[in-house]
């Protein structure tokens, strides 16, 4: 497909090649992409707009909101709500599955996403982004109090999956199953304009991300894992070079075009709960869809996140996302193997 094909065409394209669709897929991310639009255009002003800061609520997570993170929330919840092809949406600013109002018809896809994903780097003007994952419903219900179980399916079940990093430029990254294809906004044009054609991941990188001042909480594998990625190995004679923003749509897109690995370790900071800290549903599934349409690999340590079968909505897991062999040689280290 020529370079400067929009994102519409694109996806229009993909949508000729499955004689079965009807056209509600295409309208849904043709919205998801107005809606991107929207909060990329108030994420470049934010500096000169009264948005920045914590509102003072703490969210779901646990964590300090700030305000671009409610505005991003709301205005997906808005634009998406109304045109009539999903049941539900989940987010990760929001407790429980968000319900479609009545007033709109309801239709057949569930829609989860992170709204405004790094939230720490938003008053820093360090990129940050909005990830997204996308199922379909398998039962006849359309009441929220049955679909649950219908957006808890695992990663390996999403239609589409990708992301919007709002950064030096605003990028789109989405796969359908078919490819992984990037596409960068043009402003004056306000079109997503495609860019990254078919993206792969090489097979092993000389990135690791991870944030290292989690290192004593770390087990003694996990430790020998990053202990190794510091240490110039003697076989080949490779080193890594580190690199972390702590926005993980930014550390993951990185990697993505340059190789390497991200890893967000499972932890004892809180000894009653050792699990990672990110979302399985808004951040790690999407993200494992993509990275596997690219050839790579994302794992928790023990197994593709994909295959997880999730529990909850807001379940946090390890993650350990890229190259494939990268990844491969994580999970080997977190069995108690050594290189
Ligand atoms: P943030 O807390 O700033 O929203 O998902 C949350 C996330 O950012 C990821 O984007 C990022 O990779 C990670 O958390 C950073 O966590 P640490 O500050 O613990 O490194």
């Amino acid at each position: 497909m020529p370079i400067g094909t929009t994102i519409t065409q694109h996806i229009l394209n993909q949508q000729r090649e499955n004689p079965e669709a009807t056209g509600a897929f295409t309208h849904l991310l043709y919205e998801l992409i107005v809606a991107a639009k929207v909060i990329s255009k108030e994420v470049n002003k934010a500096g000169l707009a009264d948005i920045l800061g914590a509102t003072g609520d703490i969210n779901v997570q646990n964590e300090k909101v700030q305000k671009l993170d409610i505005f991003a929330n709301r205005v997906i919840i808005e634009r998406m709500q109304h045109i009539g092809q999903l049941c539900c949406m989940g987010s990760e600013e929001v407790a429980d599955l968000i319900d479609i109002p009545e007033k709109y018809p309801k239709g057949n896809y569930i829609l989860l996403f992170d709204p405004l994903d790094g939230s720490s780097n938003i008053d820093v003007n360090i990129s940050i982004g909005t990830i997204f994952g996308i199922y379909k419903k398998n039962c006849k219900e359309t009441d929220i109090s049955f679909l649950l179980n219908e957006a808890l399916q695992p990663g390996y079940e999403q239609v589409a999956a990708g992301y919007f990093i709002y950064g030096s430029s605003t990028i789109m990254v989405y796969t359908t199953g078919n490819g992984v294809h990037g596409f960068t906004l043009y402003p004056s044009v306000g079109e997503f304009l495609l860019s990254h054609e078919n993206i792969r991941i090489p097979e092993s990188g000389k990135i690791y991300s991870v944030n290292e001042s989690n290192y004593q909480y770390w087990d003694d594998n996990t430790k020998a894992l990053i202990d190794h990625f510091k240490t110039k190995n003697k076989k080949t004679g490779k080193s890594y070079t580190a690199r972390y923003v702590g926005s993980l749509v930014a550390d993951f897109h990185r990697n993505l075009l340059k190789g390497g690995i991200f890893m967000y370790p499972a932890d004892n900071k809180d000894p009653k709960k050792t699990t990672g800290k990110l979302r399985l549903m808004v951040e790690a599934n999407p993200l494992a869809m993509v990275v596997k349409q690219a050839g790579g690999y994302a794992s928790n340590g023990t197994g593709p996140i994909l295959d997880m079968q999730p529990q909850e909505l807001h379940q946090r897991i390890p993650l350990y996302i890229g190259s494939k062999e990268d990844v491969l040689m994580a999970e080997r280290f977190l069995k108690g193997e050594r290189e």
